[in-house]
């Protein structure tokens, strides 16, 4: 069976928490603080895999958790980081994030591992915390969360060159004569139910993989039938062989054929309408056929459609039509790789990131969250400037106001991740 799109759950691990306590040993008792890092969380990794046709394998399994680290311990010992989990895929499987459909990344046709989802850092320890004036400092950092997502994986087959057109025009056919590819040919529509993939090998040594794309009808691109689930593995293809019924044979009018499959390419993705096609007008051996070729020849060559007359059945024309291709090609020589267009933290809408206050001690005020944390990423706070527009940053979300509220009094700590001062009024 060939599945091509699959949801399924993924989640970094979290760090683990950062330990409070004190070194304890027969006749001493106020030690110092020695509570111990935690690890970091496992990472969600995605690799391309050759070997690996479908993504049939995440019918079953849909969860895919990465380790989180472990807490860190007394004696100043370190938490275990968590495992990274490294999933597999076909190469040319895009990852959306399914509430947006947004795309996270594409796996294209690298080998290199994707980092999809970061692990969380592990916590720092309260041995960390200790200053001149806090030698026995009862906080220690929490582990930083890591992220989850639902998200689709949506495989769009990497091939150079797409057979377009109605059911039974004579696409498989094509395909079997032309490359290694041994598709099943038939009198019927239907006959092909999933994508199929051939080489094209040529003396030049220019070879490229050719993909036959059945099941586009009207209303494809609506949902129509099977198409839309094909409809995506052309989007890669930088090129289209578009195969009409040139003898007519089922009584429909080619020239309307053609201009009706290019509607459903476009309304599905308006993309599309830019890459170069050839029309390969097929079943030429069928006699009256001409008068088609010529109408389509009309219609289709003063847009800079190249029309060539084939007969699949008997290898005729073929030729000219992968020199076209090729030809086509040698201008197009990139991959095409879909950017991401998801953003790590698209799902804070700005302004009303939470955030939590701790107390420790009566004096010392930690501040957490998502949005404190980005906020502090894009300010350099060691600028005098950077720390004013930071505490106008605090001031503005209510921050300073919260803490307020929870007692803060001049003079006392505040810690809001790696930074730490002195809150004055
Ligand atoms: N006379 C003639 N018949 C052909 C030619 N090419 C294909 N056919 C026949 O047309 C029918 C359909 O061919 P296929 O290659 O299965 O067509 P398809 O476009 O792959 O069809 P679907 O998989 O159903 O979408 C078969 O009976 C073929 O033998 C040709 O050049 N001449
Ligand atoms: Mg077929």
């Amino acid at each position: 069976m060939f599945v091509d799109r699959v949801k399924i759950h993924v989640k970094g691990g979290d760090g683990g928490d950062g330990f409070v306590s004190f070194y304890r040993a027969k006749y001493i008792t106020h030690g110092g603080p020695d509570g111990g890092d935690g690890g970091k969380g496992g990472s969600v990794i995605f690799v391309g895999d050759d070997s690996m046709n479908t993504l049939m394998d995440f019918r079953y399994k849909r969860m895919f958790k990465a380790e989180p680290g472990q807490a860190g311990a007394k004696r100043n010992r370190f938490g275990k980081d968590g495992e990274d989990i490294i999933i597999k895929v076909p190469k040319g499987t895009v990852i959306r994030e399914a509430s947006t459909n947004k795309i996270m990344a594409d796996i294209a046709t690298s080998n290199e591992p994707v980092v999809l989802i970061k692990g969380g850092k592990g916590g720092r320890g309260n041995q960390h915390f200790a200053t001149p004036t806090r030698q026995a400092p009862r906080y220690a950092e929490p582990g930083q969360k890591s992220k989850e997502y639902d998200v689709i994986l949506e495989l769009k087959l990497i091939a150079d060159v797409g057979l377009i057109g109605f059911p039974n025009v004579g696409k498989s056919t094509f395909l079997s004569m032309v490359t290694n590819a041994n598709p099943k040919i038939a009198n019927y529509h239907f006959t092909t139910l999933s994508p199929n993939l051939g080489v094209v090998q040529l003396n030049s040594g220019k070879d490229f993989v050719l993909a036959d794309i059945p099941g586009i009808v009207e209303g494809a691109s609506q949902g129509v039938g099977l198409g839309i689930e094909f409809l995506r593995h052309v989007e890669r293809t930088k090129a289209f062989i578009h195969v009409v019924d040139a003898a007519a044979i089922e009584g429909d009018d080619p020239v309307e054929n053609v201009k009706k499959i290019n509607n459903e390419i476009i309304s599905y993705n308006p993309e599309l309408a830019k890459r170069p096609q050839v029309i390969a007008a097929n079943k030429t051996d069928i006699p009256g056929s001409e008068e088609n070729v010529a109408r389509l020849k009309a219609e289709f060559e003063p847009q800079g459609i190249k029309v060539i007359p084939i007969s699949a059945a008997t290898n005729t024309g073929l030729n000219a039509v992968i020199e076209e291709v090729r030809k086509i090609l040698d201008d197009y020589p990139d991959d095409i790789v879909f950017e991401p267009e998801y953003e790590e933290f698209d799902d804070v809408s700005a302004g009303n990131e939470p955030y939590t206050i701790e107390v420790f001690d009566g004096n010392y005020y930690v501040v957490s969250g998502v949005g404190v944390e980005k906020m502090m990423g894009y300010t350099n706070l060691e600028d005098e400037n950077g720390f004013a527009f930071f505490q106008r940053y605090l001031r503005e979300k209510g921050i300073i106001e919260a803490l307020e509220k929870k007692g803060i009094k001049e003079g006392d700590t505040v810690r809001i991740y790696d930074l730490e001062f002195t809150f004055y009024k």
